[in-house]
């Protein structure tokens, strides 16, 4: 690989991050090189490191020192994103498919609702997605589907066993763009890959245990093409999907309280629509439980941060053992990976425990 810094730069290949693996990442070139190479295996140059700047899947990148014999190169430039999925972290999302099974493991409204807030706070549309039709009778799986449409999300009921709204799935997934599938493990979410494209043979394995949990099989994010500029990315399922930092962001993450303050702005401008008389907002909305409860779980979390003196005492500034910094534009942020491992190390150690029979953590 060519040394870093050196004469005059040359141009840089544009491409597309499609995996990442330990301190690599695959990437995808725009233009095949010699001999047709389409798929590199890069490193980060350093200053990229240095940066803070984290490498997503999804990432629009320039490689440069590529060594086609080989197949290698590193990464030299990160474009700028349009839309960031935080965990399972993947870039430049024109779509977020949210999966849950109707059953096996059973259907956690509130687990659903934090998997859809995540989902939210892309900025772009959401996809819910019921799985495994096939274990719940037809007129539960109406019913289901009406509840969540009067939440704000038409929902696609499919089975790959009965390869029932397989077809509606693949069209919503063939619009031009990287549509991400996530949501719990075990519910289907790589099993609906492999029916919509055979020939990818990814990996599934059964739930087990009580609560017929996940396994975590999905280890790493990767992209596939499913149709010409469309991509699909598989993600490693999750339990307990976290909550954002600051309780002013909830109520624009729900799509009954956007759609009643489309229709009347409400008397307070700082409102969190806890059933204020006078709030527009009001708690005539099934969720509105929940909503509340998310709400109580931020601020629980920030009072923690604010006692321990972690928490950023600016807007714009992040507490760096007793120094204050800038804090990067949240879009390029350093996520934390190695926290995400563990979480999701500690909630796999804890599913094979027998699983624990308390609801999730409104906390995070
Ligand atoms: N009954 C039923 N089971 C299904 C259906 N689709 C998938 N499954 C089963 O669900 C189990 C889990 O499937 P996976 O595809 O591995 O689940 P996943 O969401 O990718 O899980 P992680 O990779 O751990 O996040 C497997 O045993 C599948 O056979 C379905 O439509 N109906
Ligand atoms: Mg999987
Ligand atoms: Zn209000």
């Amino acid at each position: 690989m060519a040394a870093e810094g050196g004469a005059a730069p040359a141009a840089l290949q544009p491409g597309l991050v499609v995996a990442l693996q330990a301190n690599y990442c695959w990437v995808l070139l725009d233009r095949p090189g010699p001999a047709g190479a389409t798929r590199l295996l890069c490193t980060r140059r350093t200053r990229l490191a240095k940066s803070g700047q984290m490498i997503c899947v999804g990432d629009r990148v320039g490689v440069d020192g590529i060594d086609w014999g080989s197949a290698r190169g590193a990464v030299a430039a990160l474009e700028p994103r349009a839309g960031l999925l935080e965990r399972p972290a993947v870039a430049n999302v024109s779509l977020v498919v949210v999966v849950v099974a109707l059953a096996e493991p059973a259907l956690d409204p509130l687990q659903l609702t934090r998997f859809l807030i995540t989902a939210e706070t892309t900025g772009q549309p959401v996809q819910l997605v019921f799985s495994k039709a096939d274990l719940l009778p037809a007129a539960e799986v109406e019913a289901w589907c009406r509840r969540v449409s009067d939440w704000g999300y038409p929902a696609l009921a499919i089975s790959t066993h009965r390869r029932q709204g397989l077809e509606e799935l693949r069209q919503r997934l063939s619009q031009p763009g990287l549509a991400v599938i996530c949501g719990p493990s075990g519910v289907g979410k790589t099993s609906l890959l492999n029916a919509l494209c055979p020939e990818l043979g990814l990996r599934v394995a059964a739930v087990s245990g009580r609560l017929q949990r996940g396994r975590h099989t999905t280890r790493h994010v990767e992209l596939f093409p499913l149709a010409p500029g469309a991509l699909v990315a598989d993600t490693p399922g999750f339990n307990r999907p976290e909550l954002p930092g600051d309780p002013a962001l909830l109520p624009a993450l729900f799509p009954e309280v956007r759609q009643r303050l489309a229709a009347a702005s409400c008397r307070f401008s700082d409102c969190l629509h806890q059933g204020e008389p006078g709030c527009v907002v009001g708690c005539d909305w099934e969720r509105h439980g929940w909503y509340s409860t998310c709400l109580a779980g931020i601020r629980d979390h920030v009072e923690r941060q604010e006692r321990l003196g972690t928490r950023p005492a600016q807007p714009g500034l992040r507490r760096r053992g007793d120094r204050l910094e800038p804090r990067l534009d949240p879009q390029l942020r350093q996520a934390s990976r190695r926290r995400q491992r563990q979480q999701a190390w500690q909630e796999s150690r804890e599913e094979e425990q027998l699983g624990s029979l308390s609801p999730p953590d409104p906390a995070g």
